[in-house]
């Protein structure tokens, strides 16, 4: 049998997010955030995420999000499938909302705290080790509505106060945890990332990076309050990550393609490293940026970084600094010019297996810290046939070509512990907010307008994700 490039122990799974799987958005105490106040792509959902007025408004009929699959009320069931496929990692989040309301109360939901145990517990007993992201785009909506979000530096201790909650309860059964999800979408989609409403505000860029300073403070303070819980914690960053390269040769495009990645690994160099990159101090005066810190900020990023480094990957990116050059893919946050070397998919999104093991190859030089592939997958429309049968061989040649290229970089040396695609069960979409771009191994009768039985059926993928797991990435 062929040798496989993956350690024994790897970590094989799939990931999810509560915001977009959960369902269940008004039960058992739960309070509102960000997401649930965004309908989806057909109702003006990117006009909407940048007017958080409006979309407080709540004036649209249906939000796809609010019963989304439903998972908490199918757990059970959904975790069981995941176990069947053999996963040994369940990558979830805990919607703040749920534990505390409005974001700010002193004492946390019981009821929805209990939500948790059970999905905790269960996942334990199915052998998969949870991975849970504390923060994933669901900032409680009155923390919006009260302090603007992150903006404002009481943030600190709301998100501190969520954490040691966490923490406490769940000391003895999750090891590794992950601050923020995507720390550096606050650049890009601000309300989803940092809960901010920058209507009217003179320079964007000041309040975005002031609450980005905010993120990385409480991300540093909540992995020392984590590490005094329990030294055995693994705490992670998350980068919404993807090698940019250059569109020519032309050293202009060079300069532009570096620039871009720095965008993303600024965040990450403070979190993994402990400051902030020189290459800032720069970059703040051209944007007229001042950052406002408190005296001992400094010494808690230093002695406060990560133990691992997450991310996602979906594809590279393809930067230039010509103008001119405005063939950009459809449909992502990140602007990129289209790479005509890649195949593109229904939502304009780029395949890239080799950009992957890039993009692995780049982080590890940069920080020599274990890295954990969180995300990673094909959104896809699917089509049931015969009743019961989805034939989605698009996303298994997806996923092959990416497994293939992170076993590559795994053999080039990376330290890698685990691998979660994502939406490992058909869920709602961050970007579109619909149920028809589809990432799963599992097929939810669920569609756009919120029709459907709910009924969970495997997809061709289910099985070969199974055997990928069985052979350990042997079998691809
Ligand atoms: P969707 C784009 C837009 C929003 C969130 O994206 C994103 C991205 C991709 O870079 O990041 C992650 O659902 C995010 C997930 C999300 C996933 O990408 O727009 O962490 O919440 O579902 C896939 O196809």
């Amino acid at each position: 049998m062929t040798k496989s490039n993956f350690p024994d122990n790897f970590l094989w799974g799939g990931a999810t997010a509560a915001n977009q799987f959960e369902g269940a958005y008004d039960v058992d105490g739960k309070g509102l955030s960000l997401v649930d106040i965004l309908p989806d792509a057909h109702h003006g959902r990117w006009d909407y995420l940048f007017n958080a007025k409006e979309a407080m408004k709540m004036e649209e009929d249906f939000y796809p999000s609010h019963e989304s699959v439903d998972f908490y009320h199918h757990y059970e069931e959904d975790l069981r499938l995941m176990a069947e496929m053999g996963f040994k990692t369940f990558r979830m989040s805990i919607s703040w909302p749920r534990i505390f309301p409005q974001g700010d109360e002193k004492k946390p939901n019981e009821k929805g705290l209990q939500f948790y145990d059970r999905v905790i517990d269960l996942c334990i007993e199915l052998g998969m080790e949870p991975l849970v992201t504390i923060n994933h785009f669901d900032t409680p909506l009155g923390m919006l509505k009260k302090m603007n979000g992150w903006a404002d530096r009481r943030m600190i201790d709301n998100y501190l106060n969520f954490s040691r909650v966490l923490f406490m309860r769940y000391k003895d059964k999750v090891k590794y945890w992950l601050t923020f999800n995507e720390i550096n979408m606050i650049l890009h989609i601000p309300l989803l990332g940092g809960g901010l409403d920058l209507e009217g505000i003179d320079n964007p860029e000041q309040v975005k990076y002031q609450a980005a300073h905010h993120q990385l403070v409480a991300s540093a303070l909540a992995t020392k309050m984590a590490h005094e819980i329990n030294p055995d914690f693994q705490i992670g960053c998350m980068l919404a990550a993807g090698v940019t390269y250059p569109n020519t040769p032309n050293p202009k495009d060079i300069f532009e393609a570096m620039t871009k990645d720095r965008e993303g690994y600024f965040f990450i160099d403070v979190q993994s490293r402990g400051y902030y990159p020189s290459y800032s101090a720069r970059l703040f005066k051209d944007m007229g940026v001042s950052i406002e810190m408190a005296d001992t900020d400094a010494a808690d990023l230093l002695e406060n970084t990560v133990d691992f480094i997450s991310f996602s990957y979906y594809s590279s990116r393809l930067a230039s600094a010509d103008p001119e050059m405005t063939d950009t893919t459809a449909a992502n946050v990140f602007e990129s010019l289209k790479n005509p070397y890649l195949k593109t998919s229904e939502w304009g999104w780029q395949t890239d297996g080799l950009g992957l093991r890039t993009t692995m190859n780049q982080i590890y030089d940069r920080y020599q810290k274990p890295l954990f592939v969180v995300e990673n997958g094909l959104g896809a429309k699917d089509i049931v046939e015969d009743g019961d049968k989805i034939h989605d061989e698009y996303r298994i040649s997806y996923l092959s070509e990416n497994i293939q290229a992170m076993g590559e970089a795994i053999a080039d040396g990376v330290v890698c512990l685990g691998y979660t695609s994502w939406g490992c069960i058909d869920l709602i979409s961050a970007g579109s907010g619909e149920m028809a771009k589809r990432y799963g191994y599992i097929y939810v009768d669920r569609d756009n307008d919120g029709n459907g039985t709910l009924n969970r059926l495997r997809k061709d993928s289910f099985y070969w994700y199974q055997d990928v797991i069985k052979t350990n990435g042997v079998e691809l």
